[in-house]
């Protein structure tokens, strides 16, 4: 390993314009760090991003997202394309240590100069997933790379946060992915953009793309009609086929307008939800610092005070704020 290189504001911008695999590595290792530096060089970039497009690929554990990701990169890379990759996954295979045993030779890609993963763990990130996630992606689309994808695993919120941010949302399902189809039924799951059935050599896979063909169909309202491929990751069958409907929702988000107007609202919501995440833990590391607040919170216990004035009074010492969800304002 070389000598760690000292970065400053101006080196790490340009080395990310650049494209530089180590200022890349290096920015979003700051980004996970809630470094001071890594806002400093995202704010910087900023203008400068927006040509990245942002495609997310969900799913459950093990149906092949991954594996995927890896075929679509070995697709996109035939063709010139650019490509950087974050994998919010835990047990993702983009992590250097974790290549080995892997049919796919992920290990390809993290020598190609066109390509940049990067995994990034579930836990410890200072500024909460979703903010670590955006940043990160605004790095990979300042470096220029002509299509940023992101992997999260479809089970908590964080991940819908994380979904938020993308252009298209790709969800990856497979024959005896049950919970993922009640969830689309229920209405819990959002509606993807494209969905992959993918383990197409599984014998059940015929049935479980009748399966939610069927569920997308009771939705008449959607202008853009999901379509639901079967693909099979590890020898690439399917994978061009899932790309062109990538594309195709690409187009139609563009002819519509819809793409502009859809980051808006991302953008918006994302903000919204860093914002959020951050009074959180603003609010709670208050509380435990506080003897006088937790002596509210006491007093609730004891029912010496109701929980509304509790609220009220932690509100009004933390963020200096008054009732403002009070109803009797109207
Ligand atoms: N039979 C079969 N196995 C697959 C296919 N795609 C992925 N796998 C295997 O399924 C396992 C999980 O794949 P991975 O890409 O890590 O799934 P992820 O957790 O969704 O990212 C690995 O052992 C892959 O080799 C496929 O299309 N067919
Ligand atoms: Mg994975």
């Amino acid at each position: 390993m070389a000598r760690r290189r000292e970065w400053t504001r101006e080196s790490l911008a340009a080395g990310v314009r650049a494209g530089d695999k180590l200022a890349l590595a290096r920015a979003i290792t700051l980004v996970e760090n809630s470094d001071p530096l890594a806002y400093e060089v995202v704010a910087d970039l900023y203008p400068e991003t927006g040509s990245a497009y942002v495609v997310g690929i969900t799913g459950p554990p093990g149906v092949g997202k991954s594996s995927l990701i890896s075929a679509l990169i070995r697709h996109l890379r035939e063709r010139g394309t650019t490509l950087g990759i974050i994998s919010v996954d835990p047990s993702s295979p983009f992590s250097q240590g974790a290549l080995l045993g892997d049919r796919i030779r992920l290990s390809d890609h993290f020598l190609d100069p066109g390509v940049f993963i990067r995994s990034m763990g579930t836990r410890g990130h200072l500024g909460g997933l979703a903010e670590s996630t955006l940043q990160a992606i605004l790095v990979l689309d300042a470096a220029g790379k002509d299509f940023v994808f992101v992997e999260t695993v479809g089970t908590g919120q964080s991940e819908v946060e994380v979904m938020g941010v993308a252009d298209t949302v790709l969800l990856v399902l497979m024959p005896g992915s049950g919970d993922s189809i009640q969830a689309l039924k229920a209405g819990i799951m959002e509606i993807p953009d494209v969905i992959a059935i993918n383990k197409s050599d599984h014998p059940a896979a015929k049935t479980m793309l009748n399966e939610v063909r069927s569920i997308l169909a009771l939705d008449h309202e959607r202008d853009w009609k999901p379509p639901i491929l079967l693909t099979e990751a590890v020898r690439g069958d399917g994978v061009a086929e899932l790309w062109a409907k990538v594309e195709e929702h690409h187009a139609h988000l563009d002819e519509g307008g819809q793409l502009a107007e859809r980051r808006r609202k991302n953008v918006a919501r994302e903000v919204f939800a860093v914002a959020s995440a951050r009074a959180k833990t603003h609010l709670q590391q208050a509380v435990e610092g506080d003897p006088e607040l937790q002596r509210v919170l006491d007093e609730v216990q004891r029912r010496e005070l109701d929980p509304l004035s509790a609220v009220r009074e932690i509100m009004e010492k933390v963020f200096h704020l008054g009732d403002r969800n009070s109803t009797d304002s109207r």
